[in-house]
């Protein structure tokens, strides 16, 4: 791209956000690790959820995934030579501690150990996730994020990862997406453990804010100058008529999917004014328990792929508000039904930079799923290139305005276990054949190397 291309459009230079705006990929330990029962490894919930039949779509299995867990050397030497400076990865639990607590698996910590030396060996900054949804299965049976007690489970495993990790580690995030998590696993029942009802969702919702405090704490005792933060989910929400119905419809929805647990790690506390139902958790609330889930995080980080408009409903009991899908709004969507909106993260980032208490905002999730199909050899995703050209001119517009982004790490490098709908969408800027595990840099992998380059 010639000089004057690149003035027209800013943005197609990593130079147009700052040398200190960090940049890179993301992926999670169960989505691409495999090796479910290798070296004292024991069960998540997901391993026990997948194994389940009718759960996943083509009944896919993530026993082997990436086989990240043995490949992982020749996906770093991947990033490296494609110029990525940093990879954000998450920790099975249950490879540290195989019952959820109690024995250490010394094989688990180690595999964790030689990841972030190798990472740190090729020029890469390690950013590593504590909790991306694997549970052990041994604390499922004791009741999982519904049991209060979880509060010191989570404690134990987050101190020795962090005391073990710490030193080489400095970006850490605390939880992963715990709207999705304790909306899909313990109210829809469509993710692992497969519970539903509010008697679930309350009390893992109150549990999961408490360890997103809890675990800000340990890192910030045990990683020493460490940058700490927490992943949210969150989708632009709009009424899809304009009528005060379907206003007070999507202040509810944005209320559950946007504020739900940022606002009590703000210190603000849960937004029971816009969503009733959520008086609930004040019955699982103990004197301390304000105190406990705030913490003075070092950023926020902001995950968001799609917007969502949303109508008054009176077949939804309790809520009176449905999501309409993109599918019944003639938009386009992609392999996840989600509406290709990039403007989605603009509003993002001006609604959660809106809080004084957010310091800085770190988006660890953007990206979209394409069915990708291998010609020649090669994998063509212009589509994938071109969302995430309009997602960045998104961002670089809101930090024209002030808002503090300071990176943009893209979901996923490689194609891998997209949970309850298997290996089918594809969000990867690297193509993997789940078959032969032969990882083919599609032609978005191509354009962001440029971009990191240029
Ligand atoms: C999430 C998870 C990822 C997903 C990705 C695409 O945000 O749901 O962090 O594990 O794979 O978001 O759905």
């Amino acid at each position: 791209m010639n000089s004057t291309e690149k003035e027209r459009n800013p943005l197609l230079s990593r130079a147009a956000f700052g040398h200190d705006f960090h940049w890179g990929v993301s992926n999670a330990a169960f989505q691409v690790e495999g090796a479910w029962n290798e070296n004292d490894k024991g069960p998540s919930i997901w391993d026990t959820f997948t194994q389940k039949k009718g759960n996943i779509y083509g009944g896919h299995q993530a026993k082997i995934a990436c086989d990240f867990y043995n490949r992982y050397p020749s996906d770093l030497d991947l990033m490296s030579a494609l110029g990525i400076p940093d990879l954000r990865f998450s920790i099975s639990w249950p490879r540290i501690l195989p019952k959820g607590t109690g024995k250490v698996n010394p094989k688990g910590l180690a595999f964790y150990d030689r990841l972030v030396d190798e990472t740190l060996e090729k020029g890469i900054t390690p950013w590593v996730t504590l909790y991306h949804w694997d549970l052990p299965q041994s604390l499922q049976e004791q009741g999982g994020w519904i049991n209060r007690d979880i509060i010191h489970w989570f404690e134990d495993y987050a101190q020795i990862v962090v005391k073990t990790l710490g030193d080489r580690v400095k970006n850490w995030m605390v939880l992963n997406e715990p709207m999705v998590f304790t909306g899909g696993g313990y109210f829809l029942g469509i993710h692992a453990p497969g519970k539903k009802g509010l008697a679930n969702f309350i009390p893992a919702v109150h549990h999961a804010t408490l360890c997103q405090g809890i675990g800000g704490r340990v890192i910030r005792e045990f990683s020493p100058g460490a940058n700490i933060g927490t992943t949210f989910s969150c989708s632009y929400v709009e009424p899809y008529r304009d009528t005060p119905r379907d206003h007070k419809a999507a202040r509810k929805i944005d209320a559950l999917l946007n504020r739900l647990f940022l606002e009590p790690a703000l210190g603000r506390g849960y937004p029971i004014n816009d969503l009733k139902l959520l008086q609930r958790l004040e019955r699982h609330m103990k004197p301390e328990d304000e105190e406990l889930m705030k913490f003075d995080f070092d950023y926020i980080g902001l995950q968001n792929y799609t917007r969502e408009k949303v109508k008054f409903s009176i077949s939804t009991p309790i809520l009176w508000a449905n999501i309409v899908k993109a599918e019944n709004r003639k938009v386009h969507f992609n392999e996840m039904g989600w509406e290709v909106y990039p403007e989605s993260i603009y509003h993002m980032l001006h609604q959660f930079s809106a809080y004084p208490e957010v310091k800085k905002i770190i988006i660890t999730e953007s990206g979209t799923a394409f069915d990708d199909k291998v010609k020649n050899g090669e994998v063509h995703d212009p589509n994938r290139t071109k969302y995430i050209q309009d997602v960045l001119h998104q961002v670089w517009k809101a930090k024209q305005e002030g808002v503090p982004v300071q990176g943009y790490f893209i979901w996923t490098f490689t194609d891998n276990f997209e949970w309850a709908e298997g290996y089918r969408p594809r969000f990867g800027i690297v193509y993997n054949d789940h078959t032969t595990q032969e990882r083919i840099i599609k032609s978005s992998g191509q354009w962001y190397s440029d971009f990191l380059k240029s």
